[in-house]
């Protein structure tokens, strides 16, 4: 065995760097000329840009294996503390112009690829979106281990590498369809296969007290279940303008060899086979739900299998370097849970301590304490994660002993604190003691971390007033605190709004764009906003970006956007809580206003002139399968579009588009090319939100309620460059409870809506019956009747900011209202990188420092 101190003795000052085939024309072109004859085995005479796609990206791949290598032999030896971040989610999309921007080779790579016959857009193009995540949750993992290998943290991350994404979704007749995302049909080339890297993971079977021979202690033995094992898939993250690539480990689920051999001697082979193969059903396909948990048995195992997997591979590597030095884990491993989805993780190294290594229980649990974070994400009851005991203690019979001995100790200490409260041990306990009873995994979260933080400001003070009220209480205020969220502006700024980059870096004397890792330096772009040169170019990327999405929405919708209207945007998951349903009930009363004044002989110039511009509004988003009430939103909105798009007498005074399939790279494209975009949700439900992040960063304004991240925007943009309204999270309770016992007060611009869905013009009314109904008749729980108006009134507001532009470049007026404000948003954005965030992380919740380079 070598020592690895030595190899890098030898190596110094002469390990490779990847400079070579990334900066170089002729090694570009070398390298990709052998990958299409060797990997491709094809030659430059049979060479596509699906294969062009190939050899590029293995050339990239070349280069990142090393940066990786290099990256993780400095990180061994530095012995500095490491971030593990387990998240069941990274939506990371696209993998090349991310790795050309960060590795500084993108235009190289292009004009080497033009000299080669190709075009860089066309070849990036051919990737499949590693779409590995939901929403939001999933994104917020990809933009941290961006900002991790950014900063120079030693940071890995964690999770499944489930054969199928996110579903794809299709628009048929209006109706959302679902079809798989079998996104590896090709080989993945940033994927790099350990299949050395194998960890048995065990499911069900039995636990037994033995003794242990040497000391003679009872000891818990877990035995005869099932066995399945985790295969390591490792994806390198570069950082921008730093050789630091960390890695992100994703588990695939494979058989064993050990075979049942009673079935196997009973002579059921087949049965034996297929038994084994089941074990890839766990990281097949990704939960399509988001802000909402299930419950059903699979998500459990898959849950298990990745914490069980990530928690040994934890445990050997630090073993590797330390022994059994137990004393010293807290201080070189830090990990974080994203949200409750691995909280069991908690348990499975109490158990690896306990049963397997031999510590004792409260030595055990002050260092479990001390590694482990959480993360939560939301205060909506149905995305709580419960287990049913029986379940749990079927699937992990040891697990759920050592969670009642967790709750056990926890409890007497509160019983001790707070002698005689019953209902506070009730209230706190991990076991609900109801039907079925199940353990709570948000309690079981809080007990067995350090620190527990929300995402945004008012999200995090409303966790502690109301969900976590009783572990404030219990455990003190300190252990709860914020860290608002954060995006990386290396995907949401320059890859996705490369002019836009360039005219920032322009402007800040910037060449080698080193704003992008020191997001606060936009600031400086203030100086420019009395600039009316400057305010025009600014419009005109802004032109271009939405010529861009116009053309998306005509390949996509066969729908035609007047570029120079308007583009109003609601792209996300689909939610009732996110209320798309009151964005297209604006939409509907805004058409129907519209026909109301035609028939009574208005002009359209004069509709123009004194009522509405004309504009487009662009929705987007996928609903859980499940979810009922969801695809009805998604439908109403196709049969509005149908009916107004297709209105002789409407013109581009109002066009509606629903863009299907929303993903990270559509988002790239969508993001950029928005004058508004809506974040609406119902006071207190958005955790944070971060494509209101996105889209502000991109000089788009926004429309929204006084919710998640919208606040801290505000704060940092100012009040008059956000269109704000509707109800205060502070009055939800209220305003719920009055629709229950006084009825909902439905205002005439909303009956008129209502009443024309029910007249039938958008289609069969009983398909939106449970839609009307749920507002009108069973308590309005989103609040839709009471921000209706006010919804409408900030339209009104907003639209005369924007003016008649037109697509007029000498439009002084709108220059001057309109684009001011994009420009004073942008300066005031740089709080919103997820640099920061980490940083923050790094500095309140992990206690690690970058590494020195
Ligand atoms: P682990 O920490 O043992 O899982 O290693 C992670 C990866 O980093 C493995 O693929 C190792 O080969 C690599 N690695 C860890 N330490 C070194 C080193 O000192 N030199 C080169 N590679 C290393
Ligand atoms: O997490 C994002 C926030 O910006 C959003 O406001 C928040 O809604 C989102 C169960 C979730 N919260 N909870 C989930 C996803 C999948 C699942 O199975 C819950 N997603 C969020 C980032 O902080």
């Amino acid at each position: 065995k070598y020592s690895q101190l030595k190899v890098l003795d030898s190596n110094k000052g002469t390990t490779q760097t990847n400079q070579g085939v990334l900066t170089s024309k002729d090694a570009f072109e070398e390298s990709f000329v052998r990958h299409v004859e060797t990997t491709l085995a094809r030659n430059m005479y049979n060479c596509d840009n699906l294969a062009a796609y190939q050899a590029t990206s293995n050339t990239i791949r070349d280069a990142l294996l090393i940066d990786w290598a290099n990256t993780q032999q400095k990180q061994t030896i530095q012995d500095g503390k490491r971030v593990y971040y387990l998240s069941l989610e990274f939506l990371m999309g696209r993998a090349m112009d991310n790795a050309l921007i960060n590795l500084n080779s993108r235009d190289n790579t292009k004009s080497s690829l033009t000299e080669l016959g190709f075009n860089l857009e066309d070849v990036l193009e051919q990737e499949p979106d590693a779409a590995l995540g939901n929403g939001g949750l999933g994104r917020l993992a990809a933009c941290f281990v961006d900002s991790l290998s950014s900063k120079n943290y030693s940071g890995w991350g964690y999770g499944l590498n489930y054969q199928y994404g996110i579903f794809k979704q299709k628009i048929v007749d209006g109706y959302q369809i679902e079809t798989p995302d079998y996104w590896l049909k090709y080989s993945n080339p940033w994927e790099i296969m350990r299949n050395e890297i194998q960890i048995p993971v065990d499911f069900y079977g039995y636990v037994y007290e033995d003794h242990d021979p040497n000391t003679g202690k009872a000891k818990k033995i877990w035995a005869g279940g099932e066995r399945v094992l985790a295969v390591a898939a490792d994806f390198p993250i570069p950082g921008f303008n730093t050789d630091n690539t960390n890695n992100l480990r994703l588990w695939n689920a494979k058989p064993t060899n050990e075979f049942d051999f009673t079935k196997f001697n009973a002579g059921d082979y087949q049965q034996s086979v297929a038994a084994q193969q089941r074990a890839e059903s766990i990281t097949s396909v990704l939960y399509p739900n988001d802000n909402f948990e299930s419950g059903k048995e699979l998500r459990l195992k898959q849950q298990y299998f990745w914490v069980s997997a990530s928690l040994h591979d934890i445990v050997r590597r630090f073993k590797k370097n330390h022994k059994n030095n137990w004393n010293k884990f807290a201080d070189q491993i830090a990990i974080q849970l994203n949200d409750t989805h691995p909280t069991l993780a908690i348990v499975e190294l109490q158990r690896i301590f306990v049963d397997l290594e031999g510590l004792e229980w409260d030595k055990a649990w002050e260092i479990v304490t001390k590694v482990f974070a959480y993360t939560n994400h939301t205060v909506m009851s149905e995305a709580l994660e419960k287990w049913p005991v029986d379940l749990l203690g079927r699937l992990l019979p040891r697990h759920l002993e050592i969670i009642y001995d967790i709750n056990f100790n926890f409890l007497s200490d509160v019983e001790k604190k707070f002698p005689g409260d019953r209902d506070l041990l009730g209230r706190v306990s991990v076991i609900e003691e109801n039907h079925p009873k199940s353990v709570r995994m948000a309690s079981l979260a809080i007990v067995g971390s350090h620190k527990v933080n929300g995402v945004a400001e008012l999200h995090s003070e409303l966790i502690k007033t109301t969900i976590f009220k009783d572990f404030v209480k219990v455990f003190g205020k300190d252990k709860f605190t914020n860290v608002t969220n954060g995006i990386t502006p290396r995907r949401w700024l320059r890859q996705a709004n490369p002019k836009l980059a360039a005219l920032i870096a322009e402007k800040l004397n910037d060449p080698n764009y080193e704003y992008l890792t020191n997001l606060g330096s936009l600031k400086k772009l203030e100086q420019f906003v009395n600039d009316d040169e400057f305010l025009k170019r600014w419009d005109s990327i802004k032109f271009d970006n939405k010529v861009k999405l116009a053309n998306l929405i005509k390949e996509t919708t066969n729908i035609e956007v007047d570029p120079t209207v308007l583009f109003d945007v609601q792209v996300k998951r689909i939610h009732e809580y996110k209320r798309q349903q009151l964005n297209i009930f604006a939409v509907i009363y805004r058409y129907l206003r519209i026909k109301e004044l035609l028939s009574q002989g208005v002009s359209v110039e004069e509709i123009k002139l004194k009522h509405y511009i004309s504009k487009a509004s662009i929705f987007g988003g996928k609903a859980a399968p499940g979810y009922y009430m969801a695809k009805t939103i998604i439908h109403l909105i196709n049969k509005v579009g149908d009916v107004v798009n297709n209105d002789p007498e409407i013109g581009n005074l109002l066009k509606v588009v629903f863009v299907p399939d929303y993903n990270v790279s559509k988002a790239e494209i969508i993001t950029p090319g928005s004058d508004l975009s809506n974040h609406i949700s119902t006071a207190g439900t958005e955790a944070s939100g971060t494509s209101n992040m996105k889209f502000a960063l991109n000089g788009g304004l926004i429309i929204g309620t006084v919710d998640g991240a919208n606040v801290e925007i505000t704060r940092e943009i100012g009040e008059e460059n956000i269109f704000l309204f509707g109800n205060l999270a502070e009055s939800v309770e209220e305003l719920r409870h009055k629709h229950i016992f006084e009825g909902v007060h439905i205002s005439e611009t909303l009956a008129k809506v209502f009443s024309a869905i029910e007249s039938g013009i958008f289609g069969n009314p009983d398909e939106y019956r449970a839609l009307i109904d749920g507002i009108r008749y069973h308590g309005d729980y989103y609040l839709v009747s009471d921000d209706f108006d006010l919804f409408l009134q900030a339209h009104t507001k907003l639209e005369k900011v924007f003016g008649h532009h037109g697509g007029d470049a000498n439009d002084t007026d709108h220059l001057h209202k309109w684009v001011k404000k994009s420009v004073l948003s942008v300066a005031n954005m740089g709080f919103f990188s997820s640099d920061r965030c980490i940083d923050e992380y790094a500095e309140d919740i992990w206690n690690i420092e970058p590494l020195s380079q």
